[in-house]
């Protein structure tokens, strides 16, 4: 059985392989290089599921995707959606890094909490849909910090550390963020829905 993976961010495939090759053997999970669909949803559920119901309609295959952001408390919950974006359509990481911090510059520490959030998505090609919730609590450092990850991962302090999502090691990071999370519970409806 083979599965594709709806998404287009090189760090999402590396991560979610290593997520998911323990978790699903005897499932091939397969890159996706197909048409990017719009993702005009109005939330994180509403866009993944676009990207999964794309990818499954394009390739004929069970497809998979992620849709992901950082949450900022005292943003009312923005960035969201429009991480990957909130500098500008270039997704350009670190001016989207530069530009939540400088948001942030006036916000004392115990203000500053965040949550990263990743919907996991599958659509099957027959019209079956599932989606399931991850999300992973912390809040934003004044200064990146760390070289591992991507996206805010260099400013993001995960709770229960000392140091950065980006200074983690990717095992860490992968038993412990939001898309850990999300997968985790997605893992068995995958199962369920296409074992046989
Ligand atoms: P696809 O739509 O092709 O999957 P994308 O990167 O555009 O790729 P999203 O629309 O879901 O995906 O935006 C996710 C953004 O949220 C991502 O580009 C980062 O800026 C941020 N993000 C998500 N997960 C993250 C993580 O684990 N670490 C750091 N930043 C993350």
């Amino acid at each position: 059985m083979q599965v594709v993976l709806a998404t287009h961010n090189p760090h999402k495939v590396e991560e979610l392989r290593r997520i998911l090759a323990p978790r699903l053997p005897g499932i091939e999970v397969l890159a996706y290089d197909g048409p990017e669909p719009v993702e005009d949803g109005t939330s994180f559920v509403e866009n993944a599921l676009i990207k999964a119901r794309a990818a499954a309609a394009h390739t004929g295959l069970p497809a998979i995707a992620d849709d992901s952001g950082i949450c900022v408390d005292v943003l009312g919950g923005s960035p969201g959606i429009f991480s990957a974006r909130w500098a500008g359509p270039a997704r350009d990481a670190e001016a989207n890094l530069r530009l939540l911090l400088w948001q942030l510059a006036d916000v004392p520490d115990d203000h500053r909490g965040a949550h990263f959030a990743c919907v996991a998505a599958l659509a099957v090609p027959d019209g079956t849909e599932r989606h399931v919730t991850g999300e992973w609590p912390g809040q934003i450092l004044a200064e990146p910090s760390g070289e591992q990850g991507f996206g805010y991962d260099p400013i993001f302090l995960p709770d229960g550390y000392a140091i950065s999502a980006a200074e983690l090691t990717p095992n860490v990071k992968n038993e412990q963020s939001h898309r850990a999370r999300a997968f985790e519970q997605l893992v068995p409806l995958i199962r369920e829905l296409l074992s046989d």
